[in-house]
């Protein structure tokens, strides 16, 4: 079997992202994870929605599809289900991912579709210009608020634990291993896996969003001993989303519930040793009395 290599994964397009932009980190040590699961590239489906972060699965090699604004995750699950065995990643920005397609966060938490939903938060709206975005902290001013945001801020972190997901993590560009080995984390766990990733606008985002101000406030949740098998801790800590920067595992479930996809195959198992006998549904319309 060949042994893959980051650069194996990486297109020949030449990203078009602001020099400084933290979504070039992402790349990176995305390719660095898929080079240590070692699916080849055909293997792979990377989809996304519409937006700089977005953009991110032209520039790999595995299958990508840049879909619709807040989309993403309907079009990731449907081709999940069409072929179970595609090793499904999912790119959003905060946006993309928890505004106009926040609906759908809570759906694909409870289906557990296998598959990794990796958002590239920098609490702006970066390909229009600047604008508000869902993550963006109250009183912040932008091109679209210049009176400041009346609105407190969506905390991502706390509703993918909240929806029951069973894998939520936190990572930043400026820890590359760090964020590689979450990345790498999520795309083994068997089920639908979150990584949020304070990957910064350097256009548009404030200062204190940006890779120096991060330096002097990440802390990481392994150092700190926290356990991720401990659901109502990494709660606790998610809380702090917006004020601390805590990086690492919050939550991964140590008994990791059958996915999707394990569930329907379980299911056509059992029709096909008891298929239904022909005529039974004519019972559902047949009074008893
Ligand atoms: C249905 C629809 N509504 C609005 C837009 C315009 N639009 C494109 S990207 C975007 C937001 C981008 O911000 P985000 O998702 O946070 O990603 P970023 O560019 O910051 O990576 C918006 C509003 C669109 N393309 N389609
Ligand atoms: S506008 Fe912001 S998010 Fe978009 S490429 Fe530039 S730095 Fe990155």
């Amino acid at each position: 079997m060949k042994i893959h290599t980051a650069n194996d994964y990486k297109s020949d397009l030449k990203p078009i992202w602001c020099p400084g932009c933290g979504d070039y980190g992402v790349l990176t040590v995305l390719t660095r994870a898929l080079a240590s699961i070692n699916r080849p590239p055909h293997e792979i489906a990377f989809i996304s929605g519409i937006g700089c972060s977005s953009r991110i699965p032209g520039y790999t090699t595995a299958y990508g599809f840049n879909t619709v604004h807040g989309r993403a995750l309907p079009i990731a699950q449907g081709i999940k289900l069409a072929n179970p065995e595609l090793l499904v990643l999912v790119a959003s920005g905060d946006g993309d991912g928890f505004s106009i397609g926040g609906g759908h966060l809570a759906h694909v938490v409870r289906r557990n579709i296998d598959l990794t939903y990796i958002v590239m938060d920098n609490q702006i709206y970066g390909l229009t210009k600047g604008q508000l975005s869902p993550t963006s902290r109250q009183g912040l001013k932008t091109v679209s608020s210049n009176q400041g945001s009346l609105e407190e801020p969506v905390n991502p972190l706390l509703y993918m634990l909240a929806f029951g997901a069973g894998y939520v993590a936190q990572g930043t560009p400026i820890d590359m291993a760090g964020l590689a080995k979450i990345i790498e984390d999520g795309i083994r766990y068997p089920g639908f896996a979150f990584i949020n990733v304070q990957s910064p606008c350097i256009t548009y985002g404030e200062a204190e969003s940006q890779m120096k101000a991060q330096k002097e406030k990440v802390e990481s949740l392994e150092k700190m001993g926290h356990d991720p098998a401990d659901r109502l801790r990494a709660m606790a800590l998610a809380q702090e989303y917006g004020t601390k920067l805590y990086t690492g595992v919050f939550y991964r479930n140590p008994a990791p519930p059958p996915a999707h996809g394990e569930r329907v195959a379980q299911r056509h198992a059992a029709y096909k040793a008891s298929p239904p006998v022909k005529g039974d549904i004519l019972k559902l319309f047949t009074p008893s009395v």
